[in-house]
């Protein structure tokens, strides 16, 4: 029989962002779009679940509380249904034209929310990953902070709380621990940020690491 699967390719243009509720993605996303731009960088930001119009209606499903509960397994095949489009529609065209990607969560977020979080085997998600996304970033900035910090950051947003963001404390405290334990594990793809101090202040350190890894 034919293996016909393809491999996981790392792009040194495609840079993700990852972190708990509250960690301050938003912020470095925003800073990072200001360092990419004044270096002349052409940079597409996008998010997960999300970045064309279908993956976003499956976003809506995704995280409507309102939506009757999907099983784990649903939830995972929707994120990544949402991924497989992203990448084929967007992603890849945008790389493939030379621009940097900069991407607010992508396939670590399932390992560690459908993975850590929901329990479901990485092997399986591992599969996904393999069989239809084929992509990984040459850089993941993962912003750390303690679980219950974040939440109260993010309760003091105005917006209500998605279905996701509904979940207990040790839903959350399984994701941390999934994403750091990745990041142990893939020491040349992420740099781990500590997104305790003021929202400037990461932001700085996030926009030092990526020009840091971008010289290496
Ligand atoms: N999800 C999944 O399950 N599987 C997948 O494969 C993918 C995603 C791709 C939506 O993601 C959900 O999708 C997410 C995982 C799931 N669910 N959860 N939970 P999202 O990124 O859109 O949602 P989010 O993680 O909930 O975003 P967030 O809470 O907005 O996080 P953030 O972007 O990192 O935070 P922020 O908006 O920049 O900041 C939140 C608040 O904190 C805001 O008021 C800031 O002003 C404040 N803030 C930020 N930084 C600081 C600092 N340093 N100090 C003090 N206050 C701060």
């Amino acid at each position: 029989m034919i293996d016909d699967r393809i491999d996981i390719v790392r792009h040194p243009r495609f840079v993700t962002l990852e972190g708990g509720e509250g960690a301050g993605k938003t912020t470095v996303l925003n800073a990072l779009r200001e360092a990419f731009g004044a270096d002349g960088a052409d940079v597409v930001c996008t998010r997960e679940p999300g970045g064309t119009p279908l993956s976003e209606r499956i976003r809506e499903l995704v995280l409507d509380p309102g939506q009757a509960p999907a099983t784990d397994e649903t939830e995972l095949l929707l994120v990544f249904a949402a991924r497989v489009q992203h990448v084929q529609e967007r992603i890849r065209p945008a790389l493939a034209r030379g621009a940097w990607v900069l991407c607010d969560r992508f396939t670590d977020s399932s390992y560690a929310y459908q993975g850590g979080g929901r329990g479901l085997d990485p092997a399986r998600i591992e599969a996904l990953e393999r069989d239809f996304v084929g992509l990984r970033p040459g850089l993941t900035l993962l912003l750390d902070v303690d679980v219950a910090e974040g939440r109260a950051r993010a309760r003091g947003r105005d917006a209500a709380p998605d279905r996701i963001e509904r979940e207990r404390d040790e839903f959350f405290e399984r994701v941390r621990r999934t994403y750091l334990a990745r990041a142990a594990a893939e020491p040349a793809r992420f740099r781990v940020i500590d997104a305790a101090p003021s929202a400037e202040a990461v932001a700085a350190a996030a926009v030092a690491a990526w020009r840091a890894w971008k010289t290496a």
